[in-house]
């Protein structure tokens, strides 16, 4: 396909309530688009680092840099047939996989108009709807947080993920218990624990959790199998996982027993593929992860999940709990049994509300494909 013009934004969305993480709070977040267009079709891609490095290396402005010095040449100068050829054409550039994904996956969304199928069915995906989870933030008071955990299990949700570090873990745990003895429940520490910590992690086994996700440091594998080996509990892993080879590496060592896939982590739609199909043929099963996505790469996450070993409820939760008005149309609800109905019209699926994001855009770069080639 020729490519005739990549338009990066960058967009700034306010969450409608404050997302905390053991490495932070986020109020707003700064998404940065990627727009591809190509003999008539356009594209769209996010990229879903965040503000500032702390989940992974890259962030909003590091990927802004990638995709305008590297990354956006790279593909006008050796234009790809398929969303499969990106990685290959990227090969030189090292790590910087978010700003890889937001420009790899807007040629799937091309690929998939193009062929007039639905952007799920390109990749590959069988399922015709996805199980949803909701993943809450630490909260400032555990009042609050059940107050929250109602409304979410009202709403639908099959399973609740908590955000935990020391101080905000087992009594959080023991109250969400003792209240709902029976749902699906789990928890994301973002490596805010070290392996000294191990025996307060063997005490989450009374809360019989669905999974523990990335307690230990964000690149290791070992001293999770370490850990693992003390865990009645499941390890997910989330950070540590950036590829094919992470995957198998960590289920030969049995270093987690689930894997939380995110699209830009591995740097796109062929990576999450590859990492999907590692972990179907040894029985690890994975569900699909989630960065606070605006409902362009929501709606990516929601054509991933429809492959055939997404068989746990994933972080892809509706729009309305993220946003006061999304940037697609129709915006993503989820039914109220816990599910996300995957479009079956051509493409992704959702249309782009091009006025919106204009409104939004406080940044805006559009490169030429001759200008760019140089
Ligand atoms: O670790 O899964 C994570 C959000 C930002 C950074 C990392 C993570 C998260 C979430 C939110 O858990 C998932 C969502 O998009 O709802
Ligand atoms: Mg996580």
């Amino acid at each position: 396909m020729r490519i005739d013009a990549i338009i990066l934004r960058e967009v700034h969305l306010p969450l409608v309530r404050p997302f905390e993480t053991s490495f932070g709070v986020t109020r707003e977040r700064r998404i940065l688009l990627a727009e591809v267009q190509s003999e008539g079709l356009t594209g769209w891609g996010e990229c879903t680092a965040g503000e500032h490095p702390y989940f992974s290396a890259e962030s909003t402005d590091s990927a802004w840099a990638a995709i305008v010095h590297e990354l956006g040449p790279m593909l006008a100068a050796d234009p790809p047939e398929h969303g499969g050829d990106c990685p290959r054409i990227f090969k030189l550039v090292r790590g910087n996989r978010m700003a890889k994904a937001a420009l790899e996956n807007a040629i799937w969304d091309i690929e998939a108009q193009r062929e007039g199928v639905p952007l799920a069915q390109l990749l590959g995906g069988v399922q015709e709807t996805i199980p949803c989870g909701v993943s809450l933030g630490i909260q400032s008071s555990i009042p609050e947080l059940l107050a929250i955990i109602e409304k979410e299990l009202a709403a639908g949700y099959q399973r609740i993920k908590l955000k935990c570090k020391p101080g905000w873990d087992v009594e959080v745990f023991e109250r969400v218990r003792h209240r709902w003895p029976g749902i699906t429940l789990s928890c994301d520490a973002n490596s805010a624990y070290r392996l000294r910590d191990a025996d307060h992690l063997v005490t989450f086994d009374a809360f019989d959790l669905l999974m523990i996700e990335q307690p230990l440091w964000h690149d290791d594998f070992y001293y999770h199998s370490m850990l693992q080996k003390r865990l009645e509990t499941p390890i997910c892993l989330d950070e540590s996982i950036r590829n094919r080879r992470d995957a198998l590496a960590a289920i030969e060592m049995e270093s987690c027993k689930i894997i939380n896939i995110k699209l830009g982590r591995v740097g796109g739609f062929s990576e999450a593929i590859a990492v999907h199909n590692a972990a179907q043929e040894r029985g690890v099963p994975v569900w699909c992860g989630g960065m606070l996505e605006s409902g362009i790469g929501r709606s990516h996450n929601i054509a991933l999940s429809s492959l055939e070993n997404f068989t746990l409820p994933g972080d892809v939760s509706a729009s309305a709990r993220y946003w006061a008005e999304d940037i697609i149309e129709p915006e993503v609800t989820v039914s109220s049994a816990g599910e996300i109905t995957i479009p079956d019209t051509p493409g992704r699926g959702y249309e782009v509300r091009a006025d919106l994001i204009e409104r939004l855009t406080v940044r805006k770069e559009k490169i030429r494909a001759l200008e760019l080639v140089g």
